[in-house]
């Protein structure tokens, strides 16, 4: 099996089978995501020395269907004594009349200088050269009170002028995204800030905001930082007005391991939307495995009646289902389903009002005593997910996980979940999302059981088919 010239995948239960990620090394922020006549381009955060964060290169794979996916050759590299030296952190891909456009920040070696820089790209995406005016924006805003965190532009095209957004954060005030204008993607005049956070409510930085339309709202994307590290991705939907973001609600993208979320839209119109599933487990683990990071399923992204920012895995993924499982509520006696996987798609719909606690176990060790539980608990509100080792690892996340979530008025509980590995991913009526990473013992864990049986109303599960 291979995903990359010459490069073999090793027999690792953690590792995804359906999910994208790099042969080896580490991996972190989708960047510049484009569909470039007809085919999808995947950039990313990449380290080619290894499993860790270091040395960041924007790593490229391509996808005629967004279910497969084929690694190319590092896409763009620092060059020595210029702006990006250190580093060519996240940004985005434009289409400039013809000429794909990567603006992205570079970084100095203790990343302590961030700017924003452009590479035009040949005709498809494998060759960038870096332009001569690099960086296109050097100066940080002396009112933002600090000049380390300055990055990860995103950019759109309105009424003729080019804008950027870029993350970054007021001291002692909050996260802030900032608004620049251009004719030409070279000059750029900062206007003002789109969005400021409140520090105590929305963390201390923000960083690879996205902010685009749906419908006639304006929607952004916020991945967050409370302290140094990544925390969680939040999402705003409002409207804009003289150039400035007046959120009207605001959710949590993703309560997980989720990050670094990238949207674009596709040539159909389509928003779809990555993001970086980050590890669980500590850096030695990391770098022992060679691998680190894993891209999540592309999602299609739409607004409900009430705001809501909903997401579903992109329906591409439905042709790599293989056996489908089929339960009916009458089917089912006990918890055990007569199904074993590590590499599933499921479909649950559960009556809430049938159980305190309902949903599905999975990775179910032959005795039970290692597992993963995904349940809803009714009298909470919560979406919960419960990670039970048969040995405490301290440098294995096992902590609960957890998400505020009610269906509505009339509405059965529908979970679509993703289990690929060490990754899982959650969904809750569309609207409500867990992402989680899984570390069992065996790749025997793979029993699944039904938690509350009597409350479960449809059931379906299919076995995956591996990208590879
Ligand atoms: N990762 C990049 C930055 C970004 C952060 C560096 C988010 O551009 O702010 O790898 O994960």
């Amino acid at each position: 099996m291979t995903n990359s010239e010459g490069s073999t995948q090793s027999p690792d239960h953690h590792r995804p089978s359906y999910h994208f990620l790099p042969a080896a090394n580490w991996m972190n922020d989708p960047n510049g995501v484009i569909q470039w006549q007809g085919r999808y381009h995947l950039f990313y955060q990449y380290n080619p020395d290894g499993a860790w964060h270091a040395n960041m290169h924007w790593g490229h794979a391509v996808s005629d269907d967004l279910a497969h996916w084929r690694e190319l050759p590092v896409a763009i590299a620092p060059t020595p004594d210029s702006p990006d030296q250190g580093g060519i952190f996240s940004g985005c891909v434009v289409d400039k009349d013809g000429t794909p456009v990567a603006v992205y920040t570079g970084v100095n070696d203790d990343y302590s200088v961030q700017t924003q820089c452009l590479a035009l790209g040949n005709d498809d995406l494998t060759q960038w050269q870096k332009h001569p005016r690099n960086p296109v924006v050097g100066d940080v805003p002396a009112h933002l009170g600090q000049s380390r965190d300055f990055r990860d532009p995103f950019v759109w095209r309105e009424g003729g002028s080019w804008y950027m957004s870029l993350s970054s954060h007021i001291a002692g005030v909050g996260g802030a995204v900032l608004l620049y204008r251009s004719a030409d993607l070279v000059d750029w005049e900062y206007l003002h800030p789109l969005y400021v956070g409140d520090r105590a409510r929305q963390g201390r930085n923000f960083e690879c905001a996205n902010f685009f339309r749906l419908g006639d709202k304006w929607v952004m994307i916020i991945s967050v930082q409370w302290d140094q590290v990544p925390t969680n991705t939040i999402y705003l939907v409002g409207r804009l007005e003289e150039g400035r973001f007046i959120p009207e609600t605001e959710g949590v993208y993703d309560a997980g391991y989720s990050y670094a979320s990238l949207m674009h839209f596709d040539e159909s119109g389509r928003p779809l939307i990555y993001s970086w599933i980050r590890e669980g487990r500590g850096a030695d683990q990391q770098r022992a495995a060679g691998w680190s990071g894993v891209q999540a399923i592309p999602r299609v992204l739409s607004l409900d009646s009430r705001n809501r920012l909903l997401s579903q895995p992109v329906p591409e993924i439905e042709k790599l289902r293989r056996t489908r499982h089929r339960f009916a509520p009458a089917d089912i006696v006990a918890g055990d389903l007569p199904v074993r996987g590590l590499a599933l798609d499921i479909e649950a719909q559960f009556d809430v009002s049938a159980a305190a606690t309902c949903g599905i176990e999975l990775a179910v060790a032959p005795d039970g005593e290692e597992k993963v539980a995904i349940v809803y608990e009714r009298e909470t509100g919560t979406l919960r997910i419960y990670r039970h080792y048969r040995r405490e690892d301290s440098d294995v996340d096992s902590a609960p996980q957890g998400l505020a979530h009610r269906p509505d008025a009339g509405e059965t509980l529908h979970l679509r979940i993703l289990l690929d590995g060490s990754v899982l991913e959650v969904i809750a009526d569309g609207r409500s999302r867990v992402t989680s990473r899984i570390y069992p013992s065996s790749a025997e864990n793979q029993g699944i059981r039904l938690v509350a049986p009597t409350a479960l109303r449809a059931l379906d599960i299919w076995e995956m088919a591996s990208i590879w």
